[in-house]
Parts: C-alpha cells; structure tokens; sequence
C-alpha cells in the first residue's frame, strides 16, 4: 500500500491511538503532520513495523519519519531515510522502548542489522535502485508467508534475502536509464587487402 500526499495534526500518513496493528508493505511517503509523527504517530500501542518504507515525510515539531508515545514499537526491515523535523527527523521515541533491527535509518540507530546509507531510491521517492545499499539487506531470517508479495505484487524475497523496505529490487524493474549503457562506438573496420578487382 502506498500512503502518500496526506496530512493532518498529528500522524500526517498513519496515526494509532491505543492499538497495535501490524503495518508491512506499505511506502509511507511524503506526509506531512503538524506537531507529530509526519509518516506515523503512535499513542499507547505496541506497534509492529515490518519491510516499511517510511521516506520524505515532515513535521514541524518532532519525528518526521515516526513519532510515538507511550509506545513500543517494533521496526524491522524499514527504510527511515528523507524525512525532515526540526527535532529527531527519523524517529522519536520519547524516551519509550522501541527496537529497531535490519533497517537503514538516516543518521544511525542502534540494533541488530541497522545500517546507515543513502537508499539510493528511484524518483518516486520508495522504490530501490540497482546499487541500493537495502538490496539483500533485510533480516536474513526473514521467510515470506506464502503469497506475499513486495509493494509492486511482486515476489518479496529475490536473490536469496530480503530487501529493506517495501520494494524488492528485481531486474525487470530497472528503467532503460538506469543500465549505464556505454554510448556505442563505431570499430574501425579493416577492409581485406585488395583482390585486385578493378573497378569500371
Ligand atoms: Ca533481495
């Protein structure tokens, strides 16, 4: 699912008031909340984040990716990357517990598997390119229940292990541009000696 373009007070993509849904596969991207949460705000829940691209949302005041309170989530095999607050523009935890495993957020978290390194995402904003740093980056434990599918309905695990994220990179997704084609060089051609064919 892709949430994306919405905004509100507080949780400009996702707010969970007192609930601990799980949220997996989905772009949560260029959200925009007030106060907090610009991606996702979380009040009184143990949210479960899982294979999540949380990208280029903002906030004025604190958690642009994800704010919580009196919370514990738990994010694995995200991207936090791009999104912007004046305070804790990637996650705010507010002193809460919250663990985070096998996932690139911008600026370094500590936990199992975390990494920090640009996504290097396509323009939309979510979906991975060739070099991605997330590609086979996820949790190596990760086993997709039968059926499931990356964002695009698209096989979740390609290469062996998981992506961060919600796309998995495959190589029918690379755009003509992407390839890094060598302009093409004409080769000199030698022509064999003459045969002694005489022209008219
Ligand atoms: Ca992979």
């Amino acid at each position: 699912m892709i949430i994306s373009g919405n905004s509100a007070y507080n949780g400009g993509g996702i707010y969970c008031d007192s609930s601990s849904p799980t949220i997996t596969q989905c772009a949560i991207s260029r959200n925009y909340g007030a106060v907090y949460g610009g991606g996702i705000y979380c009040n009184r829940g143990s949210l479960t984040i899982t294979q999540c691209t949380i990208s280029g949302n903002s906030v004025n005041y604190c958690g642009g990716g994800i704010c919580c309170s009196i919370s514990n989530p738990n994010v694995r095999g995200c991207i936090l990357w791009g999104n912007t607050a004046p305070n804790r523009p990637q996650i705010s935890p507010s002193g809460w517990l919250l663990s985070v495993s096998f996932s690139d957020v911008q600026g370094g978290w500590s936990g199992t598997g975390n990494i920090d390194a640009d996504p290097l995402f396509a323009a939309d904003g979510y979906h991975l390119q060739r070099r991605s740093p997330c590609r086979d980056a996820g949790d190596p434990a990760y086993v997709p229940s039968p059926g499931e599918t990356d964002i695009d309905g698209e096989i979740r695990v390609y290469g062996g292990r998981v992506d961060m994220g919600a796309d998995e990179w495959q190589p029918m997704l690379i755009p003509p541009e992407e390839l890094d084609l060598a302009p093409m060089e004409a080769e000199p051609i030698e022509l064999p000696p003459s045969q002694g064919v005489s022209l008219p």
